[in-house]
């Protein structure tokens, strides 16, 4: 650095102000940037996060979850991924003149200032294609998605009564 500086001191001195420019301008980023994910990361918490036990592979698993929205605005579960299925679905349950039937669903509605309880009879994710066995007090991390939460990395508890 020394020698730089006093063998071509104006090319130094120009690179120097502009790498201190910019991370200036990063870390000025960085600081506007880090209340607003932190407010918004607060505001959304998932809870209780379970799936049913399973010593069968390539079935379809409900996975519930409780979710707390203090945000002033509505979200909605946009999609999950766990490391245990290949694919994630959302679903409702319709109570007609028949059995209940899940029907598939583009997102999740999590209203503002309130609890909302994922269940296997009423809004829920259903894992597709399980890779794997899935034993009782077993945990996984799963990646929650919300529209405005942003991504939840959340522990999944397997349970033998979800
Ligand atoms: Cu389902």
């Amino acid at each position: 650095m020394t020698a730089i500086a006093t063998s071509g001191a104006d090319g130094a001195d120009l690179c120097r102000g502009r790498i201190a420019f910019l991370v200036f301008g990063l870390v000025a980023v960085g600081l506007w940037l880090t209340p607003g994910f932190a407010a918004a990361g607060d505001a959304l918490q998932v809870t209780n996060a379970r799936v049913p036990a399973s010593d069968q592979i390539g079935i379809d698993l409900p996975l519930v979850m409780t979710i707390r929205n203090d945000a002033a605005e509505a979200d909605v579960l946009l999609r999950v991924r766990c490391p245990f299925a290949n694919f994630a679905v959302k679903h409702a349950v319709d109570r007609g003149e028949g059995a209940p039937a899940m029907r598939e669903i583009k997102s999740i509605p999590i209203p503002q200032s309130k609890t909302t309880e994922l269940r296997h009879d009423g809004y829920h994710v259903m894992l597709l294609q399980t890779r794997q066995k899935l034993a009782d007090g077993e945990t996984f991390t799963c990646a929650v998605v919300f529209q405005n939460g942003g991504t939840k990395e959340t522990e999944v508890q397997v349970s033998r009564t979800p």
